[in-house]
């Protein structure tokens, strides 16, 4: 039973036998990304203190320039991650392909591989606007104790055992769920841990925000341009209002608390949207499924899509139920 104000550690041991497979082995992994997520979130906190921000000068598989915290993050995901020898093979959306952790054919028996967008929304850093990391957990299919292949990371996201996302915003929140409903931690700066401070999140069954950069309307498909017309109308309780932070995590996690909906479709400009289905959709999907929300790509239900490369980018509808059914009523009307 969760309580309000139980630290991260508590919960996790309290709730170990919820977890259907070896739960120790689980929960070492998230006490892993938490610690992560607390030497990053110094980091990006300092952000303005430092010489820190900017570009790198590097690009990453994207073709997007990476910043250093992006570069950062990552390496402190990987590390801390590779050093405790908790996962088998790590994917992180900041590298071309991915990683074997090493002994994982000899005494290795670690079980789960990780999927990570170390610091999403990151072309916000450099205005102090919140960031996020965006994680996913499945266990491997190939066998326990030989190095892991493409195929234990091209999992649907139905495969999921859990998935989570770090918030570095006015305060620092982690939200994950293992599949038994979603719970939020926020960090205590002062003390260095995390305190449950929104147990079992629901999202509401509906509301009146509508997240999507509408600066790329007219290369939006006709369905999506129908919608955003639908919320903007003056009936029942609309016009909706519009949020875009340009920051998945924060859209979402604002969502989430209030009500809305997220959008990042197709456009004329790129035929799969921009989102990746691995690092970014499948994680934000099994949250926001789990707290009684909806996400599909406009058509079909996004876990359930079948991944053929790590990097597969896919259109993103997520948020409350009533509002993401709305949007695909639209997107029926025209081919796919
Ligand atoms: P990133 O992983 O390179 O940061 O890209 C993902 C981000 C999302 O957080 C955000 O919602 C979206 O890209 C914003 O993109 P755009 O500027 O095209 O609206
Ligand atoms: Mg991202």
């Amino acid at each position: 039973m969760a309580t309000k104000n139980q630290t991260l550690g508590e919960f996790i041991i309290e709730n170990q036998q919820d977890f259907a497979y070896s739960s120790g082995e689980l929960s070492r992994l998230i006490n892993s990304i938490r610690l992560a997520a607390k030497v990053v979130n110094h980091e990006v906190n300092k952000a303005g203190l430092v010489d820190i921000i900017g570009a790198f000068g590097e690009t990453n598989i994207q073709g997007e320039e990476q910043q250093k915290l992006d570069v950062y993050a990552d390496k402190t995901f990987i590390r801390t991650l590779t050093n405790r020898e908790i996962v088998c093979g790590i994917a992180s959306e900041e590298n071309d392909d991915f990683i074997t952790i090493e002994g994982c054919n000899k005494d290795n028996k670690n079980k789960y591989v990780v999927l990570i967008d170390p610091l999403d929304g990151s072309s916000n850093i450099d205005v102090n606007v919140s960031v996020g990391t965006i994680f996913s957990i499945y266990r491997r299919v190939t066998p326990v104790g030989s190095p892991v292949t493409i195929e234990d990371f091209l999992q649907p996201g139905n495969k999921q055992v859990a998935s989570g996302y770090i918030i570095y915003g006015t305060s620092t929140m982690l939200v994950y769920t293992t599949g038994n409903g979603v719970n939020g931690f926020t960090l205590n700066p002062a003390l260095g841990s995390w305190y449950l401070s929104h147990p079992d999140m629901k999202i509401p069954e509906t509301g009146n925000i509508y997240s999507i950069n509408e600066g790329n309307y007219v290369h939006f498909p006709q369905g999506v341009k129908d919608y955003i017309k639908y919320c903007q109308e003056e009936k029942e309780n609309r016009p909706y209002t519009s949020r875009y932070i340009g920051s998945m995590v924060s859209d979402i996690h604002r969502n989430m608390i209030k009500g809305g909906i997220y959008i990042y479709p197709k456009s004329s400009k790129s035929e799969s949207g921009k989102l990746r289905l691995l690092y970014e959709c499948n994680p934000m999907a099994f949250i926001v499924e789990q707290a009684g929300g909806k996400a599909t790509d406009g058509y079909s239900r996004i876990m359930d899509l079948n991944p053929s490369e790590l990097h597969q980018r896919v259109p993103f509808f997520c948020g409350s139920t009533t509002m993401v059914e709305k949007a695909e009523e639209f997107m029926a009307k025209y081919e796919e």
